[in-house]
């Protein structure tokens, strides 16, 4: 079942016929039972028969979120190790990446208030004081306040690897800025985790041109969900809830960077496609 928060209100999609949902959003995703509690809506009078995808809805999507704060995870994949201790080698940051890759304990860093994430269709940042910029398509977790992952969405922890490169202290700013940050298209509401071989994908489009494409899968991830979600909730309360991107995969060669006007889409089976354009 997916949730879309729309203009009109929360939307539920069974894959074939949607219904409005009377409820507030924080409260919905902190339900005791929010897979139970979905299911056992009656059926709807046949609004909107066979509006299941994103593309179906004629109206304005929001980002699944209320008032949660966005987390990320980092280096949960080899790929993104490599890539950064390559990129803050000449910082001496290179063994800090391999380092957090093996440890027990992984990297856990705030990314964004609600207010600062962007939803589907909508425009992305990149700094203005930055050179190296680079999208990562990311599954996000939605956990409820008692530290259950109730839904996943697409998440883009959109990075400025030139300011990250020249010393890891500057990871906040790399990484939390206006726009830095998408959510979409909807929450996918499942008691059951996802397959290890769920595909994320990711497309970059110029113009009329594919500049880059990458795919990844949750098996190439080095942790478990819940182990990211358990760290997070150690010592830090979410009365909310939260969402929590669980790193990248997926890094475009080094002389790649995104321009304004670059269309980014990330797609994760069975959540849907997220879609931003570069502003
Ligand atoms: O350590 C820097 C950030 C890592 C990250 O965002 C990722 O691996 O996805
Ligand atoms: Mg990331």
């Amino acid at each position: 079942m997916h949730l879309w928060r729309t203009k009109e209100g929360i939307r539920l999609s069974d894959g074939r016929h949607t219904q409005l949902v009377q409820a507030d959003w924080d409260a919905l995703i902190n339900h005791d039972d929010l897979a139970g509690y979905l299911s056992s809506l009656a059926r709807p009078t046949g609004l909107d028969d066979d509006a299941s995808t994103l593309r179906d809805l004629d109206v304005e999507v929001f980002p699944p979120i209320g008032t949660q704060e966005v987390w990320a995870a980092g280096v949960t994949y080899f790929r993104s190790r490599t890539a950064r201790m390559e990129e803050s080698k000449d910082a001496g940051g290179g063994t800090f990446y391999d380092r957090v890759y093996e440890a027990e304990r992984p990297e856990l860093f705030f990314k964004a208030t609600a207010w600062r994430v962007r939803g589907p269709r909508a425009g992305i940042r990149i700094r203005r004081d930055a050179k190296w910029n680079v999208p990562e398509p990311e599954l996000a977790l939605c956990v409820n306040s008692r530290g259950e992952i109730v839904g996943y969405t697409i998440g883009n922890d959109m990075s400025s690897r030139d300011i990250e490169g020249e010393n890891p202290l500057y990871l906040p700013q790399a990484k939390v800025y206006d726009g830095s940050c998408a959510l979409g298209p909807g929450l996918y509401v499942t008691k059951n985790p996802l397959a290890p071989g769920t595909a994320i994908e990711i497309r970059i489009t110029r113009g009329h041109d594919r500049v880059f494409e990458g795919n990844t899968t949750l098996s190439q991830m080095r942790r478990k969900p819940e182990e990211l979600v358990e760290y997070l909730f150690r010592e830090t309360s979410f009365p909310a809830g939260c969402i929590l991107l669980t790193g990248t995969g997926i890094i475009p060669p080094d002389e790649f960077t995104l321009q304004a006007g670059d269309r980014v889409e990330i797609t994760i089976e069975p959540i849907g496609t997220l879609s931003n354009t570069v502003e």
